[in-house]
């Protein structure tokens, strides 16, 4: 009798555990597109796309491979819905003795795993470092610091070592990596890769069966197979890892990539693998094509962030989307789902959401979570939308990203302090602020920049639970020097803003 082998739609990795562990004469490899894994959360349609294009060219090329694939498409009429329907299905329609899979990123379907009829699950070794591995770094630890375990990554893997030490003598060249954008810089747009038949046929069905979802598909260009994502890698390497560090915290108007890599939905479907990108960056380096500052900065995120946020996901637990350290209860502002707004910075990033199911990390941290974080919005709302409208939002990343980093939801198990900020960083590191209606530098009165009274607000309003954090001494500081009827103008500005967005 035949094993059931259930991939996933972010299992698309040649190598995985499941394919490497029976032989191709005994497995019935199931992939199935299901209407509950697209709407849980209303996902961007561009990122349903990808999901099932990316799927389809997979099941092709196992097919290929030689490995006898039953592959469920959505509109199937007998589709159940559901990935647990479609395997129970499938297990009768093969009569399968037993079923295979590799454990699910993300503890709901984790959970519905377990049920599967005679399963086996198998670890996901995709990453470099073991859920036990992070447990046993985590558990004897007050705090979660990313540098330390960063640290531990590079000696693991020996990227950039020279020895036991960092090439450089640094681990870390974060402080050169602030730059804003001086006028005038050019960017290099990235590879896009035109829908082919397969992608077509996906788009006139995700476009049928889920217009009504925020965003669209019409930019789609994402590499939906393991050739199309070596060339997005190469393309990476060549034309913007050099001045990735420089700009990494930069926004600029009409810029939706400058030198990031956008390889995050291709390493997150499973289409490359964590050390092989790592590793290109580094030969750049080594080949003298990029500095060691935007390589250490690029090699970091993916060895460390990537890593750090996957290990932290599983070790704080199933209910650590619940958590809500700052008791925030306001329903997430409808500007989110593309209302209009007056705010330039959100407004660019809501609509390059809205464009590319993506959004470079300083518009999810310091614009979007930001403004969430000030106005005191739910986290776990937050959460669900995040996780629906990036193409790259699978659960054990986005989350530990929104409720800890952003949110400070967790109460500070990944984040030392909230990533809070006024108007003044906006202008710091973007261009936004000329073209908005609000005056970046006024607190208070009609065209003042609502991020001003509201970082203050927020800071007021949480002072209990935070003033005792050293790292916020200073501003508190700066705060109680303010007299105190500026203060009071300051929290009223900041009460009729928040009045608007009910
Ligand atoms: P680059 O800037 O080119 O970075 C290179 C790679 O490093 C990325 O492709 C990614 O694989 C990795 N990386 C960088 N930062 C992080 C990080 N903080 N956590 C994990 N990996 C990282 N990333 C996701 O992959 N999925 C998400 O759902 C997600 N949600 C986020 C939500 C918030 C609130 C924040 C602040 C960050 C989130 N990130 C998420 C991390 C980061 O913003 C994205 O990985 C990045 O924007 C993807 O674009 P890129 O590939 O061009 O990244
Ligand atoms: C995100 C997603 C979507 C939109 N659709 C499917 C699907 O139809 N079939 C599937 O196997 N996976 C899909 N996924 C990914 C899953 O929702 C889930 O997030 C990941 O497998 C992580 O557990």
């Amino acid at each position: 009798m035949p094993t059931l082998v259930p991939i996933l739609g972010d299992q698309l990795s040649h190598s995985l555990a499941a394919l490497r562990a029976v032989p191709k004469s005994d497995a019935v490899i199931l992939m199935m597109e299901v209407a509950e894994e697209a709407t849980y959360v209303p996902h961007h349609p561009q990122k349903i796309a990808l999901f099932f294009s990316a799927m389809r060219h997979f099941a092709e090329e196992l097919r290929q491979a030689g490995w006898r694939v039953d592959y469920v498409p959505l509109d199937d009429p007998a589709n159940t819905g559901s990935l647990s329907g479609e395997v129970t299905r499938a297990a009768t329609r093969h009569g399968t003795a037993r079923t295979l899979a590799v454990k699910a990123g993300e503890w709901r379907v984790l959970t519905a795993q377990q049920h599967w009829p005679n399963v086996t699950l198998l670890d996901d070794d995709r990453f470099l470092c073991s859920i036990d591995q992070f447990a046993a770094w985590a558990g004897p630890r007050k705090r979660l610091i990313m540098e330390d375990f960063y640290r531990i990554m590079r000696r693991q893997t020996g990227l950039l070592m020279d020895g036991d030490q960092p090439i450089g003598g640094q681990w870390n060249f974060d402080t050169e990596n602030r730059k804003s954008v001086p006028k005038g810089q050019r960017f290099t747009p990235p590879i896009r890769f035109a829908p082919d038949a397969i992608t077509a046929e996906v788009l006139a069905l995700v476009n049928a069966r889920f217009h009504n979802h925020f965003g669209t598909t019409a930019s789609f260009a994402w590499p939906v197979t393991r050739t199309q994502a070596l060339a997005a890698l190469d393309d990476f390497i060549t034309h913007r890892l050099a001045g990735f560090g420089d700009y990494q915290d930069a926004m600029v108007t009409g810029e939706d990539v400058l030198n990031h890599s956008l390889l995050s939905p291709a390493i997150n479907l499973g289409l490359l693998g964590p050390l092989e990108v790592a590793r290109a960056a580094e030969a750049a380096y080594q080949a003298g094509h990029a500095p060691l500052n935007a390589v250490e900065g690029f090699i970091r995120q993916i060895i460390g962030w990537r890593e750090y946020v996957r290990g932290l996901y599983w070790f704080a637990g199933p209910d650590y989307t619940a958590r809500n350290h700052l008791a925030a209860t306001r329903p997430l502002p409808a500007l989110f789902w593309g209302t209009p707004t007056g705010l330039k910075c959100l407004a660019e990033a809501v609509s390059a959401t809205g464009r590319n199911a993506m959004a470079h990390h300083i518009q999810r941290l310091m614009i979007l979570g930001n403004f969430a974080m000030l106005t005191g919005t739910d986290p776990s709302q937050v959460h669900r939308w995040y996780l629906a409208v990036y193409a790259d939002a699978i659960e054990w990343v986005e989350a530990p990203n929104v409720i800890g980093m952003s949110q400070f939801a967790d109460g500070g198990l990944m984040a030392t302090k909230p990533y809070a900020a006024g108007g003044a960083y906006v202008n710091r590191m973007s261009d936004h602020c000329k073209a908005c209606r609000y005056d970046v530098k006024q607190r208070t009165g009609p065209k003042a920049c609502p991020l001003n009274s509201l970082y203050w607000d927020f800071l007021a309003r949480h002072e209990e639970v935070l003033s005792s954090n050293q790292r916020l001494w200073r501003i508190y500081d700066g705060w109680r020097r303010f007299a105190p009827d500026e203060q009071q103008r300051i929290r009223t500005q900041a009460a009729h803003f928040l009045a608007t967005l009910a």
